[in-house]
């Protein structure tokens, strides 16, 4: 069976979580392959929702294995609040469905501190607006090979003295840089080590465990953020620090690029992004209001309101010359009913040409000016959709436009929160 990878074709929140979901139905292991809890991904079954940050969202469906890849940072103390939730609402959450790579970067408490510090050091204009849980201070530690990994939970001595060499560094860092008081190495060893311990039993060889869920069926690679927060691709350096695109779906979780089969791109209906950065076609008027407000666009894991714009296919052409999709899925469409007009932006003047694509180099995106197309909308409350033929003539000119410029078809669309809002 055809195994996918489910990416974010924007700046993230594009809803990548309820499509996961959805297709985790047919898959037999669903596997997160970067990020950490930075993510925030919103299921909503039968009208309950459910936030997942770190576990895989297949994890509703019983008996699937969910998998945390190597391209992962995982904090242990998430890891575990995460699963006493879940265990809170009757899922099985044990070792027998739940697998962590010996090989995954594990979030320090000191990385959390050094997220944060750097962030207020930095002048207003240069904030990258992180979540603050310690995700490029991690992923620095793995590139610095001074990383500590899930796989050393299983030997405390090893934990330790691993500690105690980190510290040698960020405490003059702390002292230093960002007026902290240093940490002590055994006192970060004793906050650590219960949820260590704890995540002991979830430890497990993943390239194997994928190799072998393919056997019984399908293997699903759910991606978190999105393309254009990609550290190499994205508009760095307000960007996280991982890649993004789907290519990592097979590094990132100690597979073959071969074993990467249909490729999802979900694309919100409008564009969104949390944090600081360029975004080119966002709105500072009643339009940005009505889409903030419609759509609930809040941060899902920091509670941050969601800046909002029109959709951009120049960053949606770039997802597709990136990630390579098989298939769209357009999700939020019901949030675009009762605007009037709608713009799509589909070329940039920058430098006084016009250009199809965002330009590479470090503040290009904050000097291109959006060329837009203007289409008309619909009035109609779309959320009861179920098909194509009960969407209003307007909606389906813009659903056409988007296959039409971006040369990929539309495979699914979503038109409210809940797993039924789909066709
Ligand atoms: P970080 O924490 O180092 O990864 O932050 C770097 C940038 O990446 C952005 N980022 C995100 N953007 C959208 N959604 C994310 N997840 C949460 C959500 C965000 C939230 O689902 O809403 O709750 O605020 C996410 N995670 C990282 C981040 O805003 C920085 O611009
Ligand atoms: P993710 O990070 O890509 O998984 O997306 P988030 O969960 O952070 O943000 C997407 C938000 O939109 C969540 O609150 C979802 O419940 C919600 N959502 C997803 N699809 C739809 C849809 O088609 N319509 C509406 N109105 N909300 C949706
Ligand atoms: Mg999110």
């Amino acid at each position: 069976m055809a195994n996918i990878v489910v990416f974010g074709s924007q700046w993230g929140d594009e809803g990548k979580g309820k499509i996961v979901d959805i297709l985790a139905e047919q898959a037999s292991a669903i596997v997160r392959f970067q990020g950490g809890n930075n993510a925030g991904h919103t299921l909503v079954v039968d009208g309950e929702q459910c936030i997942l940050h770190l576990i895989p969202s297949g994890v509703l469906h019983p008996g699937k294995l969910c998998v945390i890849g190597n391209g992962v940072v995982l904090d242990p103390v998430v890891f575990c609040q995460e699963i006493d939730k879940l265990a809170a609402k009757g899922l099985d959450v044990s070792p027998a469905r739940m697998m962590v790579s010996k090989k995954t970067h594990v979030i320090m408490p000191y990385h959390r501190l050094i997220d944060g510090a750097r962030e207020t050091v930095k002048s207003e204009a240069g904030k990258i607006g992180t979540t603050g849980r310690g995700i490029g201070p991690c992923y620095e530690d793995k590139m610095h090979r001074c990383g500590i990994r899930a796989g050393d939970f299983a030997d405390p001595e090893l934990l330790r003295e691993k500690i105690g060499l980190a510290l040698e560094e960020k405490n003059v860092l702390f002292k230093h840089l960002y007026g902290l008081d240093p940490l002590d190495a055994d006192a970060v060893f004793a906050e650590v080590q219960p949820f260590a311990q704890r995540l002991v039993p979830y430890l497990g060889d993943v390239s194997t465990a994928i190799q072998e869920a393919q056997e019984d069926g399908m293997v699903l690679f759910e991606g978190a953020q999105g393309t254009h927060l990609d550290i190499d691709h994205g508009t760095y350096p307000f960007v996280t620090s991982s890649n993004t695109v789907t290519a990592n779906a097979a590094s990132g979780s100690g597979c073959s690029p071969r074993d990467l089969h249909r490729i999802v791109a979900i694309v919100k209906a409008y564009t969104t992004r949390v944090g600081g950065g360029p975004f080119p076609t966002e709105l500072f008027d009643a339009d940005g209001e009505y889409l903030q407000a419609k759509g609930h666009e809040f941060g899902a894991t920091t509670g941050r309101k969601r800046r909002c714009g029109w959709l951009d296919l120049v960053v949606l052409k770039e997802s597709v010359r990136l990630n390579g999709p098989t298939e769209l899925a357009i999700t939020k469409l019901d949030v675009l009913s009762g605007l009037g007009e709608l713009k799509l932006c589909v070329a940039y003047e920058y430098r006084g040409q016009t250009v199809a694509y965002p330009p590479q180099e470090q503040n290009g995106m904050a000097h291109v000016a959006p060329v837009y197309e203007t289409m008309p909308g619909w009035d109609e409350d779309i959320s009861a959709a179920r098909s194509w033929d009960d969407l209003p003539a307007n909606a389906v000119s813009y659903l056409r436009r988007i296959e039409a410029i971006t040369g990929v078809s539309i495979g699914m669309v979503s038109v409210g929160p809940d797993r039924a809002q789909t066709f």
